[in-house]
């Protein structure tokens, strides 16, 4: 297919073969490089020459956040320092934070995994693409940047934030394609919508959407609201960034795996057990090409599955439903923000801007969905009294309903915050 690389549509022995080589590569460099990787392999009592095909990778152990925390900032390294050229951290908001390296050659391939996923979303060269992801120590700014010029693109590198701006940028600049997280997608929308201005007419084509959960029904109202087509990007930082997988125009079935430089496993996470694909559980990333800071087995304690190529024969993950760090346990039943997202959106009356907030009373833990209605809307009680039908008949529990007007449930320009837990603390 035009365009394409041509290990997008190898078959799958092709990819294998790639995979194998690539991996063996990567348990020596990590082997040879890294202390971390050389004792938690003899515990383990493996060696890289172990390595014959893909299924012995199981053998070898897990890699997690806290290992990375342990070694902050660079005990993970796989380079000299001098070989580095880009520094990347966590802010550390849930935890101790850390730092992921990258080498020119590292760079070069994350900008053409992510021209891969800009292309796979429709864009091409000669087109501007609007990056409304934040710049900084978070990927996806520099990360989008980079895969956008890579392509042939021309950036507009707005970065998050200063809405009204964003808008008559898009008006005046005119680009085919919008990156940014989906809620800030919303609130770009929403201005839009304030401002007068027709965001169908704005000559959008393709918006491509990460770095947070986002339901189908999101995708819906961004691809109506501004007359596009909207994909799924996914990625993070630790493996790489922005471009770890990314979704088809022609399929919109899931974010595929760019597999020539990320091998997947989805792992039972309380087990560790390795899932067949189709199966629900934690996705685990090796990397395949990083130099800096090669990652085996990463647990992401992101909740997906692995699913058949479709449009490329790489493998897809399905939407990713949350974090097991943000699933929502309220009296024994599991939740994620996602689904109640979906919800919302089935109702009319009712805007995509939300936030969960937990409580306990007495001994009792409960739910709180804030929820605003549409501009224009007047609130009568009826979409909460359906919100509230809706969330016990779908979900299982009982949550109280909060609906607010326009505008009342505070913004982000970068990840938005679903889930307010003060469980812990007296109310
Ligand atoms: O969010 C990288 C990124 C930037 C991806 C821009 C896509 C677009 P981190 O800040 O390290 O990196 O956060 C990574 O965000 O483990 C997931 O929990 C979540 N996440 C990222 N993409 C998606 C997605 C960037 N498409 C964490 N759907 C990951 C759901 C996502 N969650």
């Amino acid at each position: 297919m035009a365009g394409l690389d041509a290990i997008e549509t190898a078959s799958r022995d092709e990819i294998a073969a790639l995979q194998t080589v690539r991996l063996r590569r990567t348990l020596d460099h990590a082997w040879r490089n890294v202390p971390h990787y050389r004792r938690s392999f003899a515990e383990a009592g493996v060696h890289p020459g172990d390595l014959r095909t893909l299924d012995d990778l199981a053998r070898f152990p897990f890699t997690t956040k806290q290992h990375l925390r342990d070694a902050y900032p660079f005990g993970l390294f796989a380079v000299p320092r001098t070989d580095v050229r880009r520094l990347h951290a966590s802010s550390g908001t849930t935890g101790s934070a850390t730092v992921v390296g990258s080498t020119q050659a590292d760079l070069d391939i994350w900008a053409h995994l992510v021209a891969r996923s800009i292309h796979a979303a429709g864009g091409r060269a000669g087109m501007t693409a609007h990056i409304a992801y934040g710049y900084g120590l978070f990927t996806g700014g520099l990360g989008a940047h980079a895969g956008a010029e890579r392509l042939g693109c021309a950036v507009v590198p707005v970065s998050g934030g200063m809405t009204p701006r964003q808008v008559r940028l898009l008006c005046d600049l005119r680009p085919e394609i919008l990156m940014a997280t989906p809620s800030y997608a919303l609130v770009i929308l929403d201005e839009c919508r304030a401002r007068g201005v027709d965001a169908r007419a704005l000559g959008l084509r393709s918006g491509i959407f990460g770095a947070e959960p986002w339901s189908e029904a999101m995708r819906t109202e961004l691809e109506q609201g501004f007359g596009i087509d909207a994909v799924d990007i996914y990625g993070l930082s630790e493996v790489m960034g922005p471009g770890v997988a990314s979704e088809c125009v022609e399929s919109k079935d899931g974010p595929v795996v760019w597999e020539d430089h990320f091998y997947p496993e989805v792992i039972d996470p309380q087990s560790g057990a390795l899932l067949a694909d189709g199966q629900p559980g934690e996705l685990v990333f090796t990397t395949l090409s990083r130099q800096a800071m090669p990652l085996i087995r990463y647990r992401t304690r992101d909740l997906s599955c692995l699913l058949p190529g479709t449009a490329r024969t790489m493998r897809r993950i399905g939407r990713i439903a949350g974090r097991s760090d943000d699933m929502i346990v309220l009296r024994g039943v599991k939740l994620f923000p996602s689904q109640v997202e979906a919800l919302i959106l089935r109702d009319t009356r009712l805007a995509p801007h939300y936030l969960i907030e937990l409580h306990r009373e007495g001994r009792l833990d409960r739910m709180t969905v804030r929820v605003e209605t549409r501009d224009g809307v007047a609130d009568d009680g009826e979409a909460a009294a359906a919100l509230m039908h809706a969330v016990k008949e779908v979900l299982g529990v009982t949550a109280r309903i909060e609906v607010t007007a326009a505008g009342s449930i505070e913004r982000s320009a970068g990840k938005a915050l679903r889930v307010r837990d003060l469980r812990g603390t007296v109310r």
